[in-house]
């Protein structure tokens, strides 16, 4: 393609270059600083002398300079750290893995500390033959590697009740997605020999909050896997070491960490957690309950209100697309709260209740953006305004809390969490 094309694409590339070529010149003629040796056309420090050697750090951690890159809480939020959250900086990552030690947690009795030689899964209740599997046992047997996202169903629920908080560590933090390795669970039943009234699965975990879920059997002989490895490594501590419950699409209260127990049944157990707790108060006093599946969701993650736009000219908006049905078909982005969208690019696998990276490049002169983000998945399913999901659900939820969401974008750069229409 020829320099004088009158490609859209090829233009703002064009204006994109001019536009780093000025940067470099700015850096050079600001005022001297005392770091400045470190600057073309100076030989920099760090090659002057030899760094540590291998195994300076035997376990590999961030540079230093990414300190901030960290999980954070809102100290007000809950009474007490043990049962409480903290948040994924999404607004600091790219691409669709969350790095082990990025990953939100959620624990309702602490972190449980299991030593792997002492752990054990047992399995029985309606079954012909009750087990119980060691960790060796369950990697002993055949395994599959599958991504997944798992989002809590409290994730954007304070925003039930219109913009809260600033940043979309805190209004959408509570989703990692990381690739799980484990055993299917159909597998783990099999053995135990389910008897023909066999209907739900209970499982436990073996924290102090004893938390535990019904799940329906077709989901447990579906998809669920008994997976005691993440990107690769053994769980963290704080995701279930050494076994997790992996519940593909499916609120993350049913992702039983430290998982301890599967009791086989042929009802739900009605437990604390389906119903105190993860049911959803509709408008007429009436509670939905078993709300398994996630609905299509997405946020930009850049711009943000931690992540402000720094420079006027090429920008590009990045974020985040799930989908607890399947998968995401495609993301639309808008500058104007919603009035006119456009369709972003996906960069990077499309996997089945996933998380996918989209983004969508933009010249940017200063002018006020209302940025918006929304999701489709392989159903059909578009992600719905805030609006709309308040004019079906009402305003007495906290789950479930998959609405569009709205960055104000100022001259300033900065960048405010607001709601439209
Ligand atoms: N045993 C046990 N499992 C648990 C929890 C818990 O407190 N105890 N919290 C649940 C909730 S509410 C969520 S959202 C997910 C969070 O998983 P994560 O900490 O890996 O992000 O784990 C679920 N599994
Ligand atoms: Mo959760």
């Amino acid at each position: 393609m020829s320099e004088t094309s009158d490609d859209p694409k090829q233009a703002s590339r064009r204006k994109f270059l001019a536009g780093a070529a000025g940067l470099a010149f700015g850096a050079a003629t600001r005022p001297a600083r005392a770091d400045d040796k470190n600057l073309p056309p100076n030989v920099a420090g760090w090659t002057k002398q030899l760094g540590d050697g291998v195994v300076a750090r035997p376990y590999g951690t961030p540079s230093k300079f990414e300190k901030d890159v960290i999980r954070r809480d809102v100290p007000w939020l809950t009474a007490s750290r043990e049962s409480s959250v903290s948040f994924t900086p999404l607004h600091e990552l790219d691409g669709i893995i969350t790095p082990n030690g990025l990953c939100f947690e959620r624990h309702h009795g602490g972190i449980a500390e299991i030593d792997p030689n002492d752990y054990r899964l047992m399995i029985h209740g309606l079954v012909d033959k009750p087990l119980i599997f060691t960790l060796e046992d369950l990697k002993r047997l055949p395994r599959v590697n599958r991504i997944y996202f798992l989002e809590c169903a409290a994730n954007s629920g304070m925003e039930w009740r219109g913009a809260q908080l600033n940043g979309c560590q805190y209004t959408h933090g509570m989703v990692h997605c990381v690739q799980y390795t484990g055993v299917p669970l159909k597998l783990l039943l099999e053995q135990a020999a389910l008897k023909a009234n066999a209907s739900w699965i209970m499982a436990e975990g073996g924290d102090a909050a004893a938390l535990n879920r019904s799940l329906p059997m077709h989901k447990a002989l579906g998809d669920c896997l008994v997976a005691y490895r993440s990107n690769g490594e053994m769980l963290r501590p704080e995701q279930g070491y050494p076994v997790r419950l992996v519940v593909p699409g499916w609120q993350g209260n049913m992702w039983v960490k430290w998982l301890r127990r599967i009791k086989v049944g042929d009802r739900p157990w009605y437990s604390r957690e389906e119903t105190g707790k993860y049911t959803d108060l509709m408008e007429n006093g009436k509670a939905r309950q078993f709300t398994f599946e996630m609905d299509a969701k997405s946020v930009i993650t850049s711009p943000s209100p931690q992540a402000p736009v720094k420079r006027k000219g090429f920008t590009v908006i990045s974020g985040l697309a799930w989908s607890g049905r399947g998968k995401i078909k495609r993301v639309d982005v808008s500058l104007d709260g919603g009035r006119n969208w456009r369709t972003a690019r996906i960069d990077g696998p499309v996997f089945d209740r996933a998380c996918v990276r989209f983004y969508a490049e933009i010249e940017w002169n200063g002018e006020e953006l209302l940025l918006q983000s929304r999701a489709m998945d392989d159903t059909g399913y578009v992600q719905p305004t805030k609006g709309d999901l308040r004019k079906i659900r009402g305003v007495n939820s906290v789950y479930h809390n998959n609405g569009i969401q709205t960055w104000a974008l100022k001259a300033s750069g900065e960048v405010e969490n607001v709601e439209v229409g």
